[in-house]
């Protein structure tokens, strides 16, 4: 399969709106944030235009969705639903999957039976994917996955979403900054996991566990919190039990795992955040993640962008008008967030990291 970096065949409008709504530059953010939300508007407006100035018939569009785990997911389906709407040309078989793999199996196999033109699917978990696809493939339907990747089958049109070991690896190479910053010389870290066997899962567990190798950090424990904040939880709490007076951090791999984790330690008795004894890392900077930075409660939040589908759009445009999709991998640009005093320099890499401040304006664009 041809592999490309960044969104080469969409439209440039598209592209900035995109990225930069999701987090705005990576210093300041503020101005070019709600600048980028008109953009993505605009641009939005003009894909409705488009489809109403087409034949007049709904393209039908089927979307296999993870399930309602977290504020990400929900953000994920709700842009879904705006962007594949009937306004906008497009009639939307939407399944929510409650992360059940055999039931997005099930899922994808009824969109082939109803005969919808387009596939999109949101993996629960990487693998398992090569009989369905190749079904799709039979049945002519080109199927997008986004999100979470498919890794044990190419046979797909195109992917488009984040880069999770480089998000794993900037939580990592953060750390390693902020901790010699800081003076703290000894790491002993509790890992909260999302869903076993997703890629997002995947990519930030071996990004942070290879920087904290090579800095030669302890990893007490690393457990399935299944990205929902009662599982955040219930791993916190049994972590707080096991592990009481030994860790000095706690890595969550999104934020509603963290305000689970939060109640856990606020239970036990731990601090956190800024002024706390334990460093709370996060992942996907939703609004209300952002939120507990600005109250100094998460140190650092490592955003993961779930605002997939104006790009799919644009490449089931590309596909309805005859064309080819000239770039079947589409990665997502990302923000580090943190309150000034957790500003620090570090790369991924080799490649220097910039990290945005959060205000009430980066926390207003957020999703
Ligand atoms: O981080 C989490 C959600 O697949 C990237 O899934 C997504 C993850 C996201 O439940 O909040």
């Amino acid at each position: 399969m041809k592999r490309k970096l960044l969104s080469l065949a969409l439209c440039s409008v598209m592209a900035v709106g995109l990225l930069a709504g999701c987090g705005g530059s990576s210093s300041d953010g503020s101005g070019d944030q709600a600048a980028s939300a008109d953009s993505v508007a605009e641009a939005e407006e003009q894909i409705s235009a488009d489809a109403d100035a087409g034949s007049g018939e709904l393209i039908s569009v089927g979307f296999a969705q993870v399930g309602h785990e977290s504020d990400w997911r929900t953000a994920s389906t709700q842009s879904c639903q705006d962007v594949f709407s009937e306004a906008n040309g497009y009639d939307l078989s939407f399944v929510d999957c409650d992360n059940d793999s055999a039931a997005q199996l099930e899922a994808v196999r009824s969109f082939i039976q109803q005969g919808v033109q387009y596939i999109i699917i949101d993996p629960i978990v990487s693998t398992g994917w090569d009989q369905v696809l190749g079904e799709c493939s039979d049945a002519g339907i080109p199927v997008i996955v986004i999100d979470r990747t498919i890794d044990d089958s190419d046979n797909y049109t195109a992917w488009v979403g984040s880069d999770f070991k480089t998000e794993g690896l900037a939580a990592g190479e953060w750390l390693a900054a902020y901790a010699e910053k800081q003076g703290i010389s000894e790491i002993n870290a509790l890992v909260i996991e999302g869903t076993n066997g997703a890629s997002a899962q995947i990519g930030r567990t071996d990004g942070f566990k290879e920087v904290a190798d090579a800095n030669g950090w302890t990893i007490l424990d690393s457990q399935d919190g299944d990205f929902t904040e009662d599982g955040g939880q219930q791993v916190m709490e049994s972590y707080c039990k096991s592990y009481e007076g030994q860790f000095n951090v706690v890595v969550c791999q999104n934020d509603n795992e963290a305000f689970g984790a939060m109640t856990a330690m606020d239970n036990a008795g731990v601090t956190y955040g800024v002024d706390g004894d334990v460093i709370l890392i996060s992942f996907d900077a939703c609004t209300a993640g952002l939120q507990e930075v600005q109250k100094g409660t998460i140190n650092a939040d490592f955003e993961c962008n779930p605002l997939a589908a104006p790009f799919v759009e644009e490449i089931i445009q590309t596909l309805q008008a005859g064309g080819e999709v000239e770039s079947n991998e589409v990665y997502v640009e990302e923000h580090w967030y943190a309150l000034p005093d957790a500003i620090v320099d570090f790369s991924v890499n080799g490649v220097a990291q910039e990290m945005t401040e959060v205000t009430d304006e980066v926390i207003e664009a957020q999703y």
